[in-house]
């Protein structure tokens, strides 16, 4: 686990066994790739990415706090994917390694959100394998309400060959739909256009497969899975992605969207997605 710079920003790379590896960012607590043994690259990140702070990193797993989207008065999916978090612990054996990210408030959180919190982001790698854990520490002395997600951009040779196993009868809005309540009636979920999708307590896991290539997703804590593929239109207007990108890529995000949670002083929630290469 060393030290490094990525596109001038500090980062981390993580060396797991079998010669797999994963990329972390201190700039949002990103995960920006992720190496299985076989040499594949399984994250999608733009090349277009913009590395200052002025936006979100686009790609690989941002975290979304303490907002998911734009439903509140605070900045779209939070505050901390343009924030530095610092490293807390790196540990290694001989088939894993583990990393641990944290950030909590400051006199520039409290100006967007009143509330004293502190988030722990754990990746862990195994040959083929990665596990993310989210912790959010409510360390102020009155509860409070927070909706957050994994935005994991998975990376795809040509979306449209690609199928989504596990939501099929899971309830979703439809945010490209004038979020319409749909109940999911089919056996797999095509990418057939725009796709922006809140599946709601999401129950099994979720297999993503292209070909002979297949990966699994699971997810606990979190209660919803966001699916989302801009397409042509929205991914052209887009400025940090390639407008040929929408493709190359498919965000299967762990997600407490519509459900909201809620913390009380002193408590913690966790929630966590793991991802199989298989
Ligand atoms: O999770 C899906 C979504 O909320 C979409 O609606 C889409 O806008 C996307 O996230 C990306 O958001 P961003 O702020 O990173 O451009």
């Amino acid at each position: 686990i060393e030290d490094f710079e990525f596109h001038g920003i500090p980062a981390l790379r993580v060396n797991g066994p079998q010669g797999s590896s994963a990329v972390v960012s201190r700039l949002g607590g990103q995960v920006l790739s992720w190496t299985t043994p076989d040499g594949r690259e399984r994250l999608y990140l733009s090349e277009r990415a913009v590395y200052d702070g002025s936006s979100a990193i686009r790609g690989g797993i941002p975290v979304c706090f303490p907002q998911f989207a734009e439903r509140g008065d605070l900045p779209k999916h939070g505050f901390v994917r343009t924030r530095e978090w610092e490293v807390s612990a790196r540990r290694s054996g001989d088939d894993y390694a583990l990393v641990t990210l944290e950030i909590g408030d400051d006199a520039e959180t409290h100006a967007l959100w009143p509330h004293r919190f502190r988030l722990e982001l754990t990746l862990m790698i195994e040959a083929d394998r990665i596990d993310l854990e989210l912790c959010v520490a409510n360390t102020g002395e009155l509860p409070f309400e927070f909706t957050a997600a994994l935005h994991t951009y998975l990376r795809v040779v040509q979306v449209e060959d690609v199928a989504v196993e596990g939501l099929y009868g899971h309830d979703y809005r439809d945010a490209t739909d004038g979020n319409k309540v749909v109940r999911d009636s089919g056996t797999e979920l095509l990418i057939e256009g725009e796709t922006d999708r809140v599946y709601r307590h999401v129950r099994r896991p979720q297999m993503l497969r292209a070909g002979n290539l297949s990966l699994g997703i699971q997810q606990q804590g979190f209660p919803d899975t966001v699916v989302w593929n801009p397409w042509v239109e929205k991914c052209a207007a887009l400025a940090d992605m390639p407008d040929d990108d929408w493709r190359h890529m498919l965000c299967i995000e762990a997600a407490a969207a519509d459900v909201v949670q809620e913390l009380g002083a002193g408590d913690e929630w966790y929630g966590r997605q793991t991802l199989v290469a298989l």
